[in-house]
């Protein structure tokens, strides 16, 4: 097979590259705009024979039709992903995240060609952190920033589009991903890149607010297991039972980098904070036999900090530009 994936030099792009070279024998296309989310390091050392690069913009329709008219299956990772930029500067979130997605969705109407769609659990809005129930299939939709209502509202145009026009499409929502290769604007990397350069980690509001925490490689893995397996118009949700505060996990960062536990600040929260997220798992599981590799989520945080203490040269050109964006923010 050759497999069109869009965003794969972002984060969880580029891991589920290497995964499909590693794991099967389809050849690859990666589709990206290279906006400053991207690294193209993240795709050093994958074989030129199986991996073929394209910079170019998802809302490109000629690009898009092209691409889309010699390939096999797409699977659909490219999108402004982070929520702090989306409430500084929305519009390029409605710009990629929905018309972007449509543009994907015109191009394999056209070629027949099989979809895959990665979203994620923050489509169905926050739970309290006492509520005994997790997000599943059936949760209603109900977004909180601008960046989770754009990737609700793709959801709902391939959701619209496989119903009308009996696409080959499957849909999946993740929880939040840990790993190599993620930008040093997200929670974790922001933390031990901060240590690293001896500022102080930064926990918004009181710190208590829970996500569930899965590794890239198992978001990976169940990405392509719904791409073989997923039936035709269905949706999975993807978690490891990885719930855990954001004081938790940086309690844990500071004493695996040998700081005191309480070394960090408590700023401004973010506006709209979702308070916890909680994936039910089962269909996945069930149906398709998936279970992810890295249970162990202290030992998960320990190599992925050992990552950042190692690749110095992949996120330091990146650390003082995102941290002079987050300081813009919260004047
Ligand atoms: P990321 O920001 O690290 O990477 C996004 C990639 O998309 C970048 O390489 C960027 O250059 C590319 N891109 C952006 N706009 C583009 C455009 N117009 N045309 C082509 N390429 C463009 O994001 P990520 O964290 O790897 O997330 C990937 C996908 O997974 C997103 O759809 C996101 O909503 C979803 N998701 C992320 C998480 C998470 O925890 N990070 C969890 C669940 C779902
Ligand atoms: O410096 C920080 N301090 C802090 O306390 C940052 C950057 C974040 N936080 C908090 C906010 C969240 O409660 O940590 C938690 C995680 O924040 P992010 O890494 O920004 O992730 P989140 O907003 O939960 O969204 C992520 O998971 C779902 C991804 O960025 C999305 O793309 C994905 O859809």
């Amino acid at each position: 097979m050759k497999i069109l994936v869009t965003g794969g030099a972002g984060f969880i792009g580029s891991n589920f590259v290497h995964h499909l070279v590693r794991e099967t024998q389809d050849d690859v296309v990666v589709l990206d705009a290279l906006t400053y989310a991207a690294n193209r390091d993240s795709l050093l050392g994958l074989p030129e024979s199986r991996v073929t690069f394209v910079e170019g913009d998802i809302c490109d329709r000629r690009l898009v039709d092209d691409l889309v008219a010699s390939s096999d299956a797409v699977v659909h990772f490219a999108a402004e992903s982070h929520n702090d930029n989306s409430l500084a500067e929305p519009d390029r979130f409605v710009t990629t995240n929905v018309l972007g997605t449509f543009t994907l969705l015109e191009a394999v109407r056209r070629h027949g060609t099989r979809f895959h769609h990665v979203s994620t659990d923050e489509v169905y809005g926050d739970l309290a952190l006492d509520d005994p129930e997790r997000f599943s299939e059936s949760t209603p939709y109900n977004p909180s920033s601008p960046y989770s209502a754009t990737k609700a509202s793709s959801d709902l145009l391939v959701r619209a589009w496989t119903r009308s026009f009996d696409l080959d499409a499957t849909i999946s929502n993740c929880s939040n991903n840990y790993g190599p290769f993620q930008h040093v604007e997200k929670f974790i990397p922001r933390q031990i890149t901060n240590i690293l350069v001896g500022d102080r980690p930064v926990l918004y509001g009181d710190g208590r607010n829970v996500r569930d925490w899965i590794h890239a490689e198992d978001h990976s893995s169940a990405v392509l297991a719904v791409l073989r397996r997923g039936r035709r118009g269905e949706t999975y949700l993807i978690g490891a039972d990885g719930e855990a505060s954001n004081l938790e996990v940086l309690r844990k960062i500071l004493v695996i980098m040998g700081r005191d536990a309480s070394d960090f600040d408590l700023v401004r929260d973010r506006p709209g904070h979702d308070r916890r997220y909680a994936i039910d798992s089962t269909k996945i599981r069930e149906e398709l036999g998936w279970r992810p590799a890295h249970v162990d989520f202290d030992e998960g945080l320990a190599a992925t900090i050992s990552w950042y203490r190692e690749n110095g040269q992949w996120w330091q050109p990146l650390k003082a530009a995102t941290e002079a964006r987050y300081r813009d923010q919260q004047a």
